[in-house]
């Protein structure tokens, strides 16, 4: 079975309309942000693949480390009695790291559904094809959209014990108080032995931090400008990517890893009937990707209503994925 639920037109539309009005309502604001989430068009999806295989990002490496060496141990975590359940995923991406562990259950004989949850459909859509070649007796159900609207209607289609993944330290692109309330938001939707696996990238030497985001290459940066490029295309917008540069920051005390653009002169942008004015050396707030020390870990945990079930690193142990039950 293989049904994409969601891409009828009403939907983009109003997908459409959600991404003119927050791009506006962020330029709008002072200082001047966009949102990461929409960095993943079809051009951002094939920036972040080639992001994941930068030598610095060793994110992807570390958590692959975990779903491809540690496979047994994360099963035994999420699902030790091997009961019939649903695993849904948040932000799927291509699902490099979990495609590890669906092999493993399903090779267990394991009654499962997979529900990959992503904002791209383009990204879905790969991902369907590779696991129909890869994996043909697995039942997946894919989910265009945002995180809760889709995590609501995977629930109504699942009537047994849920596993949600949400890996990659994609809970790193919410500031900690945006985590808290989404972890919590997360522990309501979920019933009594649900189980959540979150990937958090660790604090670490500084510069290996800084360096995974500030890439020589200039692919961090080109994924960042891409927004813009996208804003032209989708919003009838016109900016001067030549006009914006990139820059990067680490801040060691609170883990944040944060992007700007910086705008290189004084400018107007017009969006659609808008028009955005730009100081020299004004900056949009673009992303941030943040770090977790294990007491922020554990509290986070703690304040949402979970208990903590365990965790597995990775060799280095750059990186963790915590298990937590309601
Ligand atoms: C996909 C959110 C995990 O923040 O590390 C990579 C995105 N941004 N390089 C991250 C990203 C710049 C990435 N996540």
């Amino acid at each position: 079975m293989n049904v994409q639920v969601n891409p009828d037109s009403k939907i983009e539309n109003y997908q459409m309309d959600n991404f003119r009005s927050d791009v506006l309502e962020g330029l709008k604001r002072i200082p001047k942000k966009l949102s990461s989430k929409y960095f993943y068009d079809k051009t951002g999806d094939g920036l972040f693949q080639k992001i994941m295989a930068m030598p610095e990002y060793y994110l992807t490496k570390c958590e692959l480390d975990i779903f491809k060496n540690k496979t047994a141990d994360l099963a035994q975590l999420i699902i030790p009695e091997n009961e019939p359940f649903d695993l849904i995923e948040l932000g799927a991406g291509d699902a490099m790291k979990s495609t590890f562990l669906l092999k493993y259950l399903i090779e267990k004989g394991t009654d499962f559904t997979y529900m990959p949850i992503d904002i791209s459909g383009n990204i879905l859509s790969v991902l369907n094809e590779k696991l129909n070649a890869e994996l043909p007796a697995l039942k997946i159900i894919s989910l265009e959209g945002e995180y809760f609207e889709m995590l609501q209607k995977a629930a109504s289609l699942s009537s047994r014990k849920k596993v949600i993944l949400f890996l990659g330290s994609n809970i790193g692109n919410m500031s900690l108080k945006e985590a808290e309330s989404f972890c919590f938001n997360l522990n309501q939707n979920l019933a009594s032995g649900d189980v959540v696996l979150i990937g958090f990238d660790l604090q670490k030497n500084p510069h290996t931090i800084l360096n995974a985001y500030n890439d020589k290459a200039g692919i961090t940066a080109a994924f960042n400008l891409n927004l813009l490029t996208r804003i032209n295309r989708e919003l009838g917008a016109d900016f001067n990517l030549e006009q914006f540069q990139h820059y990067q920051t680490y801040d060691p005390l609170t883990g944040a890893c944060r992007s700007f653009l910086v705008s290189l002169k004084d400018q107007n942008i017009n969006i659609g009937n808008d028009t955005i004015s730009f100081s020299e050396n004004e900056l949009i707030d673009m992303e941030i990707s943040q770090k977790f020390s294990p007491e922020k870990i554990k509290e986070l945990g703690e304040k949402s209503g979970f208990r903590m079930i365990g965790e597995i690193k990775d060799s280095k142990k750059w990186f963790v994925d915590t298990a937590w039950q309601v």
